[in-house]
């Protein structure tokens, strides 16, 4: 095949030691390259991926071929063995699909992932290294790293979202509303259909697909007594299933009973998104596409684009985006004028950990997110503004979140948690509520609000300790 693929550059970045410079024109190229490498780590799919799309771009018109790496750490943020157990095996299936098109896949477990693949592009005699973007200090660090060392040039392509994060917005937004209408005016540039890469094809006849997750799982240095969970089955395959099933049994009703946390009528996306596993932009074209109920799909559509979006878009520009410091002037002002105020409940995190309050409706959603690797999102919120009512302090509460929230989340470590947490905690995207105790003007939440919206009594029956399923503790 000789023609390349349509890819919009302003989803790419050329990562120089000054920084990311939006790309224009071509990809520059080493001399006497003889691969282009795809350093995989957030979108970890064959399909649907734009990184990859610039890559093929690249192979096609230097006839160089691909290869993609996956660095692995052996421990990330909070991640446990439940995390690396769902990843793993989702990497599985990719390392399959990359090898139909003939690409070598290769993983390699390094606690400095900027190193090796410094070590890698020379080993192979890279012309150029493309990977795709992720808001998180963390992955910023790794490519500081690698950018250094790289001996030839250096992309990043958006592949996560819809409307590239670095090119909708250079600043943090305040909040959705200032976010939407710039959505809005660029979707139809930006939700268009994929070039199917099955037309992409790499002369590769000795591959074989040499990982198994098990054998690596031993390699991962992190916490095995919070086990896999079945309610979830990794990889992008899986993936495609969960949507089509959404699609055809609960999306109709979704933006009437998406908030009721017994009625479970939502996508369940968000573990396969948050490993990249599919993309965003393959739900929103499909679901745009169906003849349901419009009011759902528009519902859906700004959960999906305009809030996950708006979470990147707060990671990216705020570097304190997992404290306290992160938060408006007015929340920190307000949460400063009520540190004395007395708390009638506290508890260590240990006691939330095992969801001993003295709120059942609490305990359940912690025990919720324990059992099945999901809390329901609309007790996300009420789960952490309760954190803040019964902690000595507002950065107490953000830490006891992020922890159990990544430590026990399919779908954490994510700038949607971080986000979705500092929304919750410090009014991030919020507005100001009417003063009260230890919240100040951060929106208040408390369980008769719930018992107006949904049974509680049945969310609790369905997740309490005693309740059959994988033993807690
Ligand atoms: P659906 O309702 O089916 O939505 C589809 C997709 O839209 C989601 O997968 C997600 O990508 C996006 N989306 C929906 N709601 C939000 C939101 N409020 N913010 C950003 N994107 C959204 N989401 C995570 O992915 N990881 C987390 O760790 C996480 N932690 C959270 C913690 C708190 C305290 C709060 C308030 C929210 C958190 N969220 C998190 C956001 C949201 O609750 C989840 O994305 C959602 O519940 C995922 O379930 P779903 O895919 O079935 O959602
Ligand atoms: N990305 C990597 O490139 N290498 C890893 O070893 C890795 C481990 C990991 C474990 C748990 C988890 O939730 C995410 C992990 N990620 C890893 C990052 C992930 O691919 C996403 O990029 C971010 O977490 C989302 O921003």
């Amino acid at each position: 095949m000789n023609e390349t693929f349509a890819i919009d550059p302003r989803r790419i970045h050329e990562i120089t030691d000054s920084g990311y410079v939006q790309f224009s024109g071509d990809f520059a190229c080493k001399e006497g390259a003889e691969c282009i490498v795809y350093w995989m780590s957030r979108d970890q799919r064959i399909h649907d991926n734009w990184a990859l799309i610039a890559c093929m771009n690249h192979s096609i018109k230097r006839r160089l071929p691909i290869r993609i790496l996956f660095t692995l750490v052996p421990e990330f943020l909070d991640a446990t063995l439940r995390q690396y157990h769902f990843m793993l095996h989702g990497l599985e299936e990719v390392q399959k699909q990359a090898i139909e098109l003939g690409i070598p896949f290769d993983l390699i477990v390094d606690k400095n992932p900027g190193k090796s693949v410094i070590a890698f592009a020379e080993k192979h005699k890279a012309g150029i290294v493309i990977t795709d973007f992720d808001p998180l200090k963390i992955k910023l660090q790794w490519k500081q790293i690698a950018s250094i060392g790289l001996q030839c040039p250096f992309y990043e392509v958006d592949a996560h979202n819809v409307i590239p994060a670095r090119f909708i917005s250079q600043k943090t937004e305040f909040a959705a509303y200032t976010l939407r209408p710039k959505v809005h005016r660029l979707l139809d540039q930006f939700l268009v259909p994929f070039p199917d890469v099955q037309l992409f094809k790499q002369a590769n006849i000795h591959l074989v697909s040499n990982y198994s997750a098990k054998d690596i799982l031993k390699s991962v240095s992190v916490r095995r007594d919070i086990q896999p969970v079945s309610t979830f089955s990794p990889g992008p395959n899986s993936a495609m299933d969960a949507l089509r099933s959404f699609i055809e049994h609960k999306l109709e009703a979704y933006g009437e009973k998406r908030n009721d946390p017994n009625l479970g009528n939502v996508s369940d996306m968000s573990p396969w998104l948050h490993f990249g596993n599919i993309s965003s932009q393959t739900i929103a074209l499909k679901i745009k596409a169906q003849e349901s109920n419009k009011e759902s799909i528009d519902s859906y559509l700004e959960e999906l684009i305009v809030r996950k979006e708006l979470a990147d878009n707060y990671c990216l520009y705020t570097s304190d985006y997992d404290n306290f410091n992160g938060f408006h002037n007015w929340a920190q002002t307000s949460l400063n004028a009520h540190r004395s105020d007395i708390r009638e409940y506290t508890y260590d995190q240990s006691q939330f950990e095992s969801a001993e309050t003295h709120d059942p409706l609490w305990n359940a959603a912690q025990i919720e997110m324990m059992n099945t690797g999901k809390m329901h999102g609309y007790m996300r919120m009420y789960w952490a503004k309760k954190i803040l009512e019964w902690t000595q302090t507002p950065e107490e509460a953000q830490s006891i979140a992020i922890y159990l929230n990544d430590t026990y989340e399919l779908d954490g470590r994510d700038a949607n948690g971080y986000t979705g947490i500092a929304w919750s905690i410090g009014g991030v995207h919020d507005r100001a509520w009417f003063e009260r105790p230890i919240f100040g003007k951060i929106r208040y939440m408390n369980a008769n609000g719930c018992k107006s919206k949904f049974d509680v009594k049945r969310y609790i029956a369905k997740h309490s300790a005693n309740q059959g399923g994988i033993s807690l503790f």
